[in-house]
């Protein structure tokens, strides 16, 4: 990581200099007041200094690429995460901070953790430039991760990446910048349900059994239609449980939005047609087991009647508190099915959401909502890559 210091009369001006130095990659780290110094400096008016940081990989990427779409993606995920990020990570700094006292006031660690840490230890006596603080503090950062049940294989990969970065006492709060922001990037932001140019966009979401599919199309509908005031239609393919139909029938009675209940692949083109006019036409599929290849076969067809169609959208909605084997397989296998975004639901009824990070490495799928709750339309929200990396590194929920 790059970090640099950039002095102006005002903060936009120091920001706008550093941009053109190193591009728009970079994030804000600090910004502060500051004399001029040298004779006579007393008469000169006060300075802005801002602190930014560019990742090392940004860097060379900067040097060799030209500004690609990703690029300008990454760029922005960056500056929303960015803008003094410092401030954001304060609070997390400190509980890491007491913990480091904690541990060093309890010796001997306990046989687990030590076990789990001896390889990162021995690394760190052969590494001649880091202090045993700084190496602390890394190893808390790696049980954090693990105890938040990130996979050892990506855990370790972000070590390795901090152990390349590492220079003799570099501050904690850039070791923890550092992997916050190297974190943000691997989870990518999506921007969840985006609007047809023209004509209906059709919203699929497909998954496993009970894991919130319906509950996630009533709160997306109710957002839709109530706080959006879009032309809303609700589809339903599941026809495999009586309840399930209706189950989808009484949330577009309340949203007073039109319902229908598709038996084919004829019925369902049929819908496009009649709700063509509409904002969004959002499909409720019935849950499948992913080792059922019959049941996936019916997806399939859906799926194929839609054609590659560009409005057209499909989410994956999986559990946050499923297997994480399990959540391997079913990604891996509707991937052979058809593109998609995942969504996460249930994130109230677990601690720990090292899936969600694991997920996303592993499908390189895009997550574009989590819901944490059964209030509809209430508790549903845009995946928020900050919030989730904060809790992974030990922060507050
Ligand atoms: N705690 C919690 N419960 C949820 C959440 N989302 C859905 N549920 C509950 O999970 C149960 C199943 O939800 P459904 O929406 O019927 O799930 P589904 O995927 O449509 O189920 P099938 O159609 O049977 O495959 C219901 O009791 C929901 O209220 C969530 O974010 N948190
Ligand atoms: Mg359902």
């Amino acid at each position: 990581m790059i970090i640099k210091k950039f002095t102006a009369k005002t903060e936009e001006e120091a920001v706008a200099l550093a941009k053109k130095e190193l591009g728009n990659g970079i994030v804000i780290m600090n910004v502060k007041q500051v004399k001029p110094g040298g004779l006579l400096g007393f008469l000169r008016a006060k300075q802005t200094e801002v602190t930014v940081a560019l990742e090392e990989e940004r860097e060379s990427l900067r040097r060799t690429v030209k500004e690609t779409g990703e690029q300008e993606k990454a760029s922005s995920i960056l500056q929303n995460s960015g803008n003094n990020i410092e401030k954001k990570l304060d609070s997390l700094q400190t509980l890491l901070e007491s913990q480091l006292k904690a541990e060093r006031e309890t010796a001997p660690v306990s046989a687990n953790a030590s076990e789990r840490n001896k390889e990162t230890v021995q690394t760190s006596e052969q590494e001649e430039h880091s202090s045993p603080e700084q190496e602390k503090f890394i190893r808390l950062l790696y049980n954090t991760l693990i105890d938040n049940e990130v996979d050892e294989r990506y855990a370790n990969q972000l070590m390795e990446d901090l152990e390349k970065a590492k220079k003799p006492n570099l501050p904690f709060d850039f070791i923890l910048a550092s992997i916050y922001q190297k974190m943000i990037l691997k989870f990518g932001k999506s921007d969840g349900i985006v609007p047809s140019g023209e004509g209906a966009k059709t919203v699929l979401f497909i998954g496993p059994t009970g894991v919130g599919k319906t509950t996630t199309i009533a709160k997306l509908a109710g957002r839709y239609s109530v706080e959006e005031k879009k032309r809303i239609a609700l589809v339903t393919a599941d026809t495999y449980r009586i309840a399930a139909a209706e189950q989808l029938r009484t949330y577009a009675d309340i949203l007073e939005v039109p319902f229908r209940v598709i038996y084919s692949a004829e019925e369902f083109e049929q819908a496009l047609q009649d709700f063509k006019d509409f904002d969004y036409i959002f499909v409720d599929t019935a849950g499948h087991s992913h080792k059922n290849d019959a049941q996936l076969s019916d997806i399939e067809q859906l799926i194929h009647t839609m054609g590659d169609k560009p409005a057209y959208q499909c989410f994956l909605v999986l559990s946050a508190t499923t297997k994480y084997r399990d959540l391997i397989k079913i990604t891996e296998k509707y991937k052979s099915i058809t593109d998609y975004q995942m969504i996460f639901t249930k994130l109230d009824e677990t601690a720990t959401l090292g899936n969600l990070y694991n997920l996303k490495l592993f499908s390189e799928k895009e997550i574009a909502y989590v819901t944490y709750g059964q209030n509809v339309p209430d508790d549903i929200e845009l995946f928020d890559p900050q919030k989730t990396v904060k809790q992974l590194l030990g922060g507050r929920n």
